[in-house]
C-alpha cells in the first residue's frame, strides 16, 4: 500500500485549523451552503487511463519514472487519487492500449479500490500489429467496406471488453478526414461513417450510451468527418436514443463559444458527456483550467442550469472525464490539479444567483446579468472543496500530501525508473 490510511488523518489534524477558519469566512456569506458541499461530495471525474504517463508530442516524449506499466497499476493510480480528494472514481480505458486479461479479477481489484470502469473507448486511428487493413485513409469513413468492417468489429469487441467490467458507454473518437482539398467526398465519408456507426449501435446493450466525438482538425488538417458539434449532433439525431454528443473542450476552431454549443446540446437532450482540458491554441491537453478559467465557469453555468431545467442528476447524468496530457509535471499532481479546477468551476457556478440573472436577462439589464455571474466567478470557492474532502475522508492539500510523502519516489522504487505505460 503506497498510501498509508492514518497519512490522510495526521495531515488533516495539522491543516484543521486554518482550515475551519478560511472555511467561515467564505460559507457565512452562503445561503445554500450545505446543499452546494452535498453537491460537491457527490461530484466525480473520470481519469483516462492514457493520462497516467507521460504524454509526449509529435517531437518527442520525455518519460518520467514510475510509470504504470500493467492495467493494474493504472487502476492502483486512480485508486490513489480517489483516495487524495474522492472525486476520482472512475478509470475510462482506450482498447487495445488497456486489454483487460481477467475483466472478472480486474473488476474486484477495482472495486476494492472504490473504483468502476466508466466509457471504454475505442481506438481506429492507429494500426495495429498484426492489424489486416491500415487506417491510414480512415476506419469508419473508409471507402474500402473491408476497412470499415474492420473498424467496425473492432468497435464490437471494445463493447463486449466493456461489458464484462461493467462499463456502460462506447466513446467513440475518429481521426478519419483528410489533409488535401479533393482528397475525400464529403458526403460519402458522412454516409460511411453513419451506416458503420448504425451497425455499432445495433451491438449497443440496452442500457448503454455511444457518445460521438468531435473534432476540428488533427491529425488530418483539412476536412474532419466529424469535425463539429453540428456533423456529431446529426449523426448522433439519426442513430437513435442512445447516442449522444461529446464535448472535448480541446476540440474546436479558436474562440468556439463552448458554452452555448453545451446549452443548445443539453435543450436537445442530446449531450452525452465531457472531456476536460484547457488550451491556448488547438488541442493541447493542458489541465483544466489553467487556461481559461472563466469559460470553465461558463460552461459550467450553462451545465447547471440546463441540467436543472431538465431534472438531470449533476453527479450521473452526463459523463465527466479529463482528457489532458501531461508532457512536463508529474501525470498524477497534474490530474489532481484538473480535478479541483474542474470542481472550482462547478461550485462557482453553483453560486450564480439564478433568479436574478433571469430577472436582469428579462430586463435586458447587461450590467447587472454581468455582476452577477462575475459575483461568483469570483468568490474563492477553495475552502468549500476542502470541507467536502474532509468530509469524506479525503485530503484537505491533496497535492502538498502527494509531495510531502514521497508517493511518485515509492512508486519509481516499486516500479522502476524506466516503466512506460502504454498509450499515446
Ligand atoms: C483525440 O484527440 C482524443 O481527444 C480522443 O478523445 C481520444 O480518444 C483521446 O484523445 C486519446 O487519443
Ligand atoms: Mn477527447
Ligand atoms: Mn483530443
Amino acid at each position: 500500500m503506497i498510501l498509508d490510511p492514518c497519512a490522510i488523518e495526521v495531515h488533516n489534524d495539522r491543516l484543521r485549523g486554518k482550515h475551519r477558519r478560511a472555511f467561515d469566512f467564505v460559507s457565512h456569506e452562503i445561503s445554500h451552503i450545505e446543499d452546494i458541499l452535498e453537491k460537491l461530495q457527490k461530484f466525480q471525474i473520470a481519469i483516462p487511463s492514457w493520462a497516467l504517463g507521460t504524454g509526449g508530442t509529435r517531437f518527442g516524449r520525455f518519460s518520467g519514472a514510475g510509470e504504470p506499466a500493467t492495467l493494474e497499476q493504472k487502476i492502483e493510480d486512480v485508486g490513489l487519487l480517489h483516495a487524495l480528494n474522492r472525486s476520482s472514481d472512475a478509470i475510462s480505458l482506450h482498447i487495445p492500449w488497456d486489454i483487460p486479461k481477467d475483466a472478472n479479477r480486474l473488476k474486484q481489484f477495482a472495486s476494492g479500490l472504490g473504483i468502476h470502469f466508466d466509457a471504454m473507448n475505442s481506438n481506429t486511428f492507429q494500426d495495429q500489429q498484426g492489424q489486416q487493413h491500415s487506417y491510414k485513409f480512415g476506419s469508419l469513413h473508409h471507402v474500402d467496406p473491408a476497412v470499415r468492417q474492420q473498424a467496425i468489429d473492432h468497435n464490437i469487441e471494445v463493447i463486449r471488453y466493456g461489458e464484462e467490467l461493467g462499463s456502460k458507454c462506447l466513446s467513440v473518437w475518429l481521426a478519419d478526414g483528410s489533409s488535401f482539398p479533393g482528397q475525400l467526398n464529403f458526403r460519402q465519408a458522412f454516409q460511411h461513417t453513419l451506416s458503420s456507426l448504425q451497425e455499432i449501435y445495433r451491438h449497443l446493450p440496452a442500457d448503454w450510451k455511444l457518445f460521438v466525438e468531435y473534432k476540428a482538425f488533427e491529425p488530418y488538417f483539412y476536412s474532419t468527418t466529424i469535425g463539429d458539434w453540428g456533423q456529431s449532433l446529426l449523426l448522433a439525431n439519426k442513430l437513435g436514443p442512445k447516442a449522444f454528443t461529446l464535448v472535448d473542450l480541446g476540440h474546436h476552431l479558436p474562440n468556439a463559444n463552448i458554452e452555448q454549443i453545451v446549452s443548445l446540446l443539453l435543450m436537445e437532450g442530446k449531450l452525452g458527456g465531457f472531456h476536460f482540458n484547457d488550451s491556448k491554441y488547438g488541442d493541447d491537453d493542458l489541465t483544466a483550467g489553467c487556461m481559461k478559467p472563466y469559460q470553465l465557469f461558463l460552461i459550467f453555468s450553462e451545465l447547471i442550469d440546463g441540467m436543472d431545467e431538465k431534472g438531470i442528476a449533476h453527479d450521473s447524468g452526463l459523463g465527466w472525464m479529463i482528457d489532458a496530457s501531461h508532457n512536463l509535471k508529474d501525470p498524477l499532481v497534474d490530474l489532481l490539479q484538473s480535478v479541483e479546477a474542474i470542481k472550482i468551476a462547478y461550485a462557482q457556478a453553483l453560486l450564480i444567483d439564478r433568479k436574478s440573472l433571469r430577472e436582469a436577462q428579462n430586463q435586458n439589464d447587461v450590467v447587472a446579468a454581468q455582476e452577477i455571474l462575475q459575483q461568483a466567478f469570483r468568490t474563492d470557492v477553495r475552502p468549500l472543496l476542502a470541507e467536502a474532502r474532509l468530509r469524506t475522508g479525503a485530503a484537505l492539500d491533496p497535492i502538498s500530501l502527494f509531495r510531502t510523502l514521497g508517493i511518485r519516489e515509492k512508486l519509481v522504487e516499486e516500479r522502476g525508473r524506466n516503466s512506460v505505460a502504454t498509450g499515446l
